[in-house]
C-alpha cells in the first residue's frame, strides 16, 4: 500500500520538501474561500501559508459550489496539498493553509455557519468570470438561472452572489461583525463589479440590507498572477517520486506569483504585506496592464497557436511569425492604452511576460486557455479595440485574435464537438452555421451580445477589420 500525504505521515516526507512552519492544530478559520482550484492553491493559499508563520487566524476554509472532486482529494489528505514551483529553478512544499474544504449542494448550513462566523472575516473568491453572473452591460443577471433561484429560496442559495447577500444578512441580525470580501479572478475592476452585484440582488431583497452593506462591507480590487498549467499525470508522478508518498492532487506553477490588493478593509484583515502581498491605492493601473497585456496575449497565443497545431504556450512561442506577432501588438497595440503603474516599467513588464511564456519548465496548454472565450475576451481584448477606436489608433492586429477565436469555434463545430464555454451551445450552432468566410460568419458571431456590445459590433471600423482577420485567417488554411 502506498502512503499518503496526510497530517499524520507528513514528518515522513522527504527532506527537501518545505512543509507548514507552523502548528497545524493551532489554526482558526479566518479566511471562507469559494472556488478551490488549482489557481486558488498554488497563489492565495501560498500566500496564506506564509501568514500563518506568524499568525494563526487566517486558515482556509474552501468551499466548491459544485464539484466534489477537491474535497474527495484533499479531506483524507487533512486538506495538505503539494505546490509545485517549476521555472529556472524547482521546488516542492507542502500547503497547509487550508482547513476543511465543503460542497455548497451537499452542506449549505455548514457553508453558511462557516461564512457567519464571527472569526470569518474575510471571503476571497477564484470563480472564474462566469461565477458573477453577470449581464453583458456588467450587471447582475437578474433573469440567470441561480440568480432567479435565490431569489425564490434566499435562505439557501445557489449562486456566489446569492451566498454573499444571504452571509451578509445573517451576520447583519447576529452582529456577527464586518466582512472584507475579495474577488481573485480576472476581471476588469473585479472588487466594484462584485460589490455592485451584490448589491442588486440585496436591493431586491431588502433595501434596506443593501445600504447596511454599502456601509459596512468592503470590496477591495485585486490584481493576481501567476501561470498555473492544470494538474496532469505527469506531475502526479513526479511529485509522489520527490515526496516519496502519493499526493492526489498536487498543483504547480511557475516561479512567479503576485497579488495586489486595493487598500480598502472592512474590520480585522490579515497583514497582507508579511506575506509578500503588495497593498496599494494604485490597482486598477496593475489590473489593466496584467489583464490586457499577459491575459491578451495569453488568449492571442491560444487561439493562433492552437490553428497552427500548436499546443502549449512554449510551443507557441517558438513559432518565430506567431510570438513576433504577439509581441508586436503588446507593444504597439495594446501598452498605449495604459498607465503604468507606480514602480512599473511596463516596457520590461512586457519583457518579463514573454520570458514567462517560454518556461521551459511547464507545459501549459494552449487548449486550458482557449476555455471560456466569450467571458475573457471582453476584459482581455474588446476593451482594448474600444479605446484604440476611440483614440484613432489601429485595431488591425488586435482583430486577428478575436476571428481566430472565430476560427477555433467554426473548426470545434466542425469537428461535432462544443467549445468550452457558458455559450456553448449557441457557439457551436453557431460554428455549424458557418461557410469559413466573414461575409457569411461575421454577422453570427457579432449578433452574441453577451459578448460584443451593439455599439462595437455595428462601428464599420471593427466590422471591417474582422472581415480582413477572419478572411486572411481562412485563406491561410
Ligand atoms: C490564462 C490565465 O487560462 C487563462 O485564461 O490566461 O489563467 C493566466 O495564466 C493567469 O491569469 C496568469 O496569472
Amino acid at each position: 500500500m502506498p502512503e499518503f500525504l496526510s497530517q499524520a505521515n507528513l514528518a515522513r516526507v522527504a527532506r527537501e520538501v518545505k512543509r507548514p512552519a507552523y502548528d497545524r492544530e493551532a489554526i482558526e478559520v479566518g479566511i471562507v474561500h469559494f472556488g478551490p482550484g488549482a489557481f486558488h492553491r498554488v497563489h492565495q493559499a501560498w500566500f496564506v501559508d506564509k501568514l500563518l508563520e506568524s499568525d494563526r487566524r487566517w486558515g482556509i476554509c474552501e468551499v466548491s459550489l459544485r464539484s466534489t472532486d477537491v474535497r474527495d482529494a484533499l479531506a483524507p489528505q487533512d486538506g495538505l496539498y503539494t505546490l509545485a514551483s517549476l521555472d529556472e529553478t524547482t521546488s516542492f512544499q507542502i500547503i497547509g493553509a487550508v482547513k476543511q474544504t465543503r460542497v455548497a449542494p451537499e452542506n449549505p448550513r455548514g457553508v453558511l455557519e462557516q461564512l457567519t462566523a464571527p472569526r470569518t472575516r474575510v471571503v476571497t473568491m477564484t470563480v472564474t468570470e462566469k461565477g458573477y453572473c453577470l449581464g453583458p452591460d456588467g450587471n447582475l443577471d437578474l433573469a440567470h438561472a441561480d440568480i432567479q433561484r435565490d431569489l425564490q429560496t434566499p435562505h439557501a442559495p445557489t449562486s456566489l452572489i446569492g451566498y454573499l447577500v444571504e452571509t451578509l444578512r445573517r451576520r447583519r441580525a447576529n452582529a456577527a461583525g464586518p466582512l472584507t470580501i475579495i474577488s481573485c479572478d480576472n476581471l476588469v475592476d473585479n472588487g466594484t463589479r462584485l460589490s455592485r452585484a451584490v448589491q442588486q440582488l440585496a436591493q431586491v431583497r431588502d433595501p434596506d440590507l443593501a445600504r447596511w452593506i454599502a456601509d459596512t462591507a468592503a470590496f477591495p480590487r485585486t490584481m493576481v498572477d501567476s501561470i498555473t498549467p492544470a494538474t496532469t499525470q505527469d506531475l502526479r508522478e513526479r511529485v509522489a517520486e520527490v515526496l516519496g508518498m502519493t499526493d492526489q492532487w498536487p498543483v504547480q506553477r511557475e516561479g512567479f506569483v503576485q497579488w495586489v490588493i486595493e487598500e480598502r478593509s472592512a474590520g480585522d484583515i490579515p497583514d497582507w504585506p508579511s506575506a509578500g502581498v503588495i497593498v496599494t491605492s494604485d490597482v486598477g493601473a496593475y489590473d489593466r496592464a496584467k489583464l490586457r497585456l499577459l491575459n491578451g496575449a495569453h488568449s492571442s497565443l491560444a487561439y493562433l497557436g492552437l490553428l497552427a497545431g500548436h499546443e502549449t504556450v512554449a510551443e507557441a512561442m517558438d513559432d518565430v511569425d506567431l510570438a513576433a506577432f504577439v509581441a508586436t501588438m503588446m507593444k504597439r497595440d495594446i501598452r498605449p492604452t495604459l498607465a503604468a503603474p507606480r514602480g512599473l516599467d511596463l516596457d520590461s513588464y512586457i519583457q518579463a511576460i514573454l520570458k514567462r511564456f517560454r518556461n521551459p519548465a511547464i507545459r501549459h496548454a494552449l487548449a486550458q486557455i482557449a476555455w471560456d472565450g466569450s467571458q475573457k475576451l471582453p476584459f482581455r481584448l474588446l476593451g482594448t479595440i474600444r479605446d484604440n477606436l476611440q483614440a484613432g489608433r489601429p485595431i488591425d492586429r488586435l482583430c486577428v485574435p478575436i476571428a481566430a477565436w472565430m476560427h477555433f469555434v467554426r473548426r470545434k463545430a466542425l469537428d461535432g464537438e462544443q467549445v468550452v464555454d457558458p455559450l456553448a451551445r449557441p457557439l457551436f450552432e453557431i460554428g455549424r452555421s458557418c461557410q469559413n468566410r466573414a461575409s457569411t460568419d461575421l454577422l453570427l458571431f457579432v449578433a452574441l451580445e453577451q459578448v460584443f456590445p451593439p455599439a462595437l459590433a455595428s462601428n464599420e471600423l471593427f466590422t471591417s477589420a474582422l472581415t480582413q482577420a477572419y478572411d486572411g485567417l481562412a485563406a491561410g488554411r
